[in-house]
């Protein structure tokens, strides 16, 4: 073979490639350790991410990983999904049906008491924990009903999810609350003219636990634009590698060992990789990461140990880099402060950021100002002790 035929066999080849997508992962996974935060922008096979479009091919990767070794299968849309809202106009009805077993499950619809609408919605997970601005409404999903969170001995494979997909799917609570908020908004979208939410500026918010369903709803859910988690912690904004070197220098935190003894977030077999957390292929900075370029306002509170401040911190500032990276740092803002209750919202610098971040993606407002990477104590995160790679500019 000449030089020539050499470089149009390759560029065959290339075209092969790039025709069929993205690259698939291997049946088997092999985990390697790394203590540090795995990059965002290095593909499972170790080739690098350079261009928006590798990224998008990335990003099924790391979708795929989470789902594999975390959080368990999220399933697409069944073929039958529809909505029905009830005459007060104060609730909506979501009906699935898969595979001849039908689910029904309702959420709570409140509209501000002023104007026409459409009007933006926040979707809340089991009910309000941030103030809602008088002009947007809120729907209020009881997903506990979807996916049960009582304990990790009773609530596995309870709940309306595994009514329908049966009770030893994959599927862990999270991933079930994710797959059912998808079908609240497919049923939002079937009966668009029947009420007056714009499916187009949604929302999704909860704190402490139901903030990390928060965080994989946002993860999950592309046609969410703006993902607020208050108080999630360990196993939603915080990383698992940081919270285990909190701990091992002496803070009692939340570490993956404990969480999985506590309830059913995490898919059964994520059990047998908890003691080795550096083994995982990715950490929850990449969680944020798939939030991107859509908003994303993390919420946390300085002052609670058992959360790890510092580790939501820097897991926050590690998946900003994917914002970056895209030309959005802005869309991604994290807020840490202290002196509050548990999941109360604080009057502070955290409640003038959120208004701005609802400006921007609930209202189109450009103009306001959602580049905050936040703490009102100093939470001191190292980049150089946990990242060891670049951001690259993926933009087009
Ligand atoms: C921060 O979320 C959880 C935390 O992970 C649990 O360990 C603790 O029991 O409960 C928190 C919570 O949901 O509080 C309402």
């Amino acid at each position: 073979m000449n030089t020539l035929q050499l470089l149009l066999a390759f560029a065959a080849l290339s075209v092969t490639v790039w025709a069929q997508g993205c690259s698939r992962l291997p049946r088997n996974l092999n985990l390697t350790a790394n203590p540090r935060l795995p990059s965002p922008f290095t593909f499972y096979n170790g080739r690098p991410v350079r261009t928006a479009a590798q990224w998008n091919c990335r990003r099924e990767e790391i979708s795929e990983l989470f789902q594999r070794l975390e959080s368990g299968e999220i399933p697409p849309k069944p073929r039958s999904v529809s909505g029905s809202i009830s005459k007060d106009d104060n609730s909506i009805t979501v009906k699935v049906t898969h595979r001849r077993r039908t689910i029904s499950f309702t959420a709570s619809i409140k509209y501000p008491e002023e104007g026409k609408g459409p009007f933006p919605a926040i979707i809340a997970l089991g009910g309000t924990t941030v103030p809602i601005p008088s002009n947007v409404a809120t729907i209020i999903i009881q997903h506990d009903q979807i996916a049960q969170q009582q304990s990790a001995t009773l609530s596995r494979g309870v709940g309306l999810f595994y009514d329908l997909y049966g009770k030893n799917h994959t599927a862990s609570a999270m991933a079930a609350w994710v797959w059912g908020t998808s079908r609240l908004i497919d049923a939002l979208e079937d009966t668009s003219r029947r009420h007056r939410i714009n499916t187009r500026r949604l929302a999704v918010t909860g704190c402490s636990r139901n903030g990390k369903g928060t965080l994989m709803v946002g993860a999950f859910e592309p046609r969410i634009v703006l993902t607020i988690p208050q108080e999630s912690g360990t196993g939603g904004a915080g990383c698992w590698r940081l919270a285990k070197d909190l701990q091992n220098r002496g803070e009692n935190v939340q570490t993956a060992p404990q969480i999985v003894t506590e309830n059913v977030w995490f898919t059964a077999g994520f059990a047998n990789l908890t003691s080795r957390v550096d083994d995982l292929p990715f950490d929850h900075h990449l969680l944020t990461g798939l939030v991107a370029p859509r908003g994303l306002f993390v919420i946390d509170h300085a002052g609670i140990n058992w959360l790890g401040p510092k580790s939501t911190y820097g897991c926050s500032v590690a998946g900003r880099k994917v914002y970056e990276a895209l030309g959005a740092a802005d869309h991604m803002g994290v807020s840490i402060t202290g002196n509050h209750n548990h999941c109360q919202f604080p009057e502070d610098k955290t409640g003038e950021y959120y208004t701005a971040f609802i400006d921007k993606f609930l209202f189109r407002n450009s103009s306001a100002d959602t580049d905050i990477v936040y703490s009102d104590v100093d939470l001191g995160f190292k980049e150089e002790d946990w990242i060891d790679w670049k951001v690259p500019k993926l933009a087009k």
